[in-house]
């Protein structure tokens, strides 16, 4: 129950399929049924891996990417579903898949300029594609591509040459593998035979595929799962996954999409185009882990896959404040590119990602190497603290004055980020009232800098 209504909301597509009443039943489920899914029980992070969470938290700003063979279509990443295609019938589309443009060094050059820290991409979604040089299969862009290559091998190796963190997204749906069986909430349209090996799927497939990613391309900053919400009820194994990511590569991170709360052994929480605690997508869960860090996943126009149909472009400064109230809230954002299948990504998304970068090379001290506070956010926008510093971003408020509540310790001045120049402000029990410096047209974000003696 809990799992569709989670996949409808999902994907816009399967949304507009389900019929009020038994959407309502559905939310009424996703809201009661917590799945049984245990984690890793007995899991203790190792060192590097604390340091990693905290590399993870300074970042502050990554680049996801979802491509693979779907992008053919320019339909989504999840046209396999959406237009209830067999497995025969999708396997026509790898014959069609020949990045003769993909430039891993494009990619990372790209992240940079943004801005961007690390790159989350698709080793393989829904529709079970390898996008890498698995062994364990020939379902994959090596084997049945006229591409023939390994196009994660080339942005591992541009990752580390550039020092940029690479993570690999993995779904655990899967609507090709016959094994994935029982079915799930997905996939009954894929002509699968009614029978398959579930332990074998995840034993031996899946494991098997980890294993490669966590061995054939270096150090990589973590797995990127998605997909639990197809059986929520299941036993995914997941003590076993986890134990074998983290004896591989103790220091890579864990974030599952699952949409529920945490499990042992995961090392960061993960919200879908929402905020941590918030809950306008209708799936995500609004518990929020104080331990682990936590990143909120969102799109530059409304799709996740590449999209000839999808033209509705976030402005770059809605881009600015999704990352600044991420911030805020004390949360990474994961920003999506879906690129074309030849390998390029649209300009649209370009010229929107680097704007932001323009705004992080002069704004990026009251990002990176943040943390979300003192002061709790507001319509009007959020403040960041670092060291002996607050900043506090004025997102959207028109008065001349700015009421905050009370900050615990001393503000001992108050300066504009963009020029430096001084500002007036008031600091007592009831808490501090600044002067704004004046708004310049399309400031995406009025940044006002406390200097902060912490309290004893
Ligand atoms: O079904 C996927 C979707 O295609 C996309 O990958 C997003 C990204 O967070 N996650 C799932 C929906 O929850």
């Amino acid at each position: 129950m809990a799992g569709l209504a989670r996949i409808a909301l999902a994907s816009s597509a399967g949304f507009r399929t389900l019929k009020p009443v038994l959407l309502l039943c559905l939310l009424a489920a996703l809201v009661l049924a917590e799945p049984n899914a245990v984690g890793q029980s007995d899991y203790t992070p190792a060192p590097e891996n604390l340091k990693a969470r905290k590399e993870f938290q300074d970042a502050r700003f990554g680049m996801f990417i979802h491509w693979g063979v779907y992008s053919v279509l320019g339909a989504g990443e999840w046209v396999f579903r959406d237009r209830k295609l067999t497995v025969d019938e999708y396997n026509h589309l790898p014959l069609f898949f020949d990045p003769e443009k993909f430039d891993a060094k494009v990619w990372v050059d790209l992240a940079k300029a943004s801005g961007m820290k690390y790159i989350t991409i698709t080793s393989r979604h829904h529709d079970g594609f390898a996008m890498f040089d698995s062994k364990l299969s020939d379902w994959t862009v090596v084997k049945r591509t006229p591409y023939k290559r390994d196009p994660l091998k080339m942005l591992a190796d541009e990752c580390h040459r550039q020092g940029i963190k690479l993570f690999f997204y993995y779904s655990q749906l899967d609507w090709h593998n016959p094994d994935y069986y029982p079915r799930g909430w997905t996939g009954w349209d894929s002509g699968r035979p009614n029978a398959g090996n579930w332990d074998r799927y995840l034993d031996e497939y899946m494991d098997g595929q980890l294993s490669e990613l966590l061995s054939n391309y270096g150090p990589i900053g973590g797995i990127w799962f998605d997909g639990m919400w197809d059986k929520p009820d299941a036993d995914w194994h997941l003590s076993k996954t986890y134990a074998l990511i983290h004896q591989l590569q103790p220091a890579a991170l864990i974030i599952s999409n699952h949409h529920q709360t945490p499990k042992p052994g995961e090392d960061v929480q993960t919200f879908e185009r929402d905020l941590p605690g918030h809950n306008s997508a209708g799936f995500n869960t609004q518990y929020i882990s104080n331990q682990l860090p936590l990143e909120s996943s969102d799109t530059v126009n409304e799709s996740w896959g590449f999209n000839i149909g999808d033209d509705k472009y976030k402005s770059p400064e809605e881009l600015v404040h999704r990352l600044v109230r991420a911030a805020g809230n004390n949360s990474n954002l994961l920003l999506n590119v879906g690129p074309m299948p030849n390998g390029e990504i649209q300009p649209e998304f370009v010229s929107r990602l680097l704007a932001v970068g323009q705004w992080l090379s002069k704004y990026g001290d009251s990002i990176y190497g943040t943390r979300g506070g003192p002061i709790p956010a507001g319509d009007w926008g959020v403040t960041t603290r670092k060291e002996n510093k607050i900043y506090v971003h004025v997102l959207d408020w028109a008065a001349p004055l700015l009421a905050l509540a009370p900050i615990p310790g001393t503000i001992t001045a108050a300066n504009s980020l963009a020029d430096g120049s001084p500002l007036e402000f008031t600091q007592n029990a009831n808490g501090v009232i600044l002067r704004l410096p004046q708004a310049q047209n399309h400031e995406a974000d009025r940044v006002v800098v406390l200097t902060w003696q912490k309290p004893n």
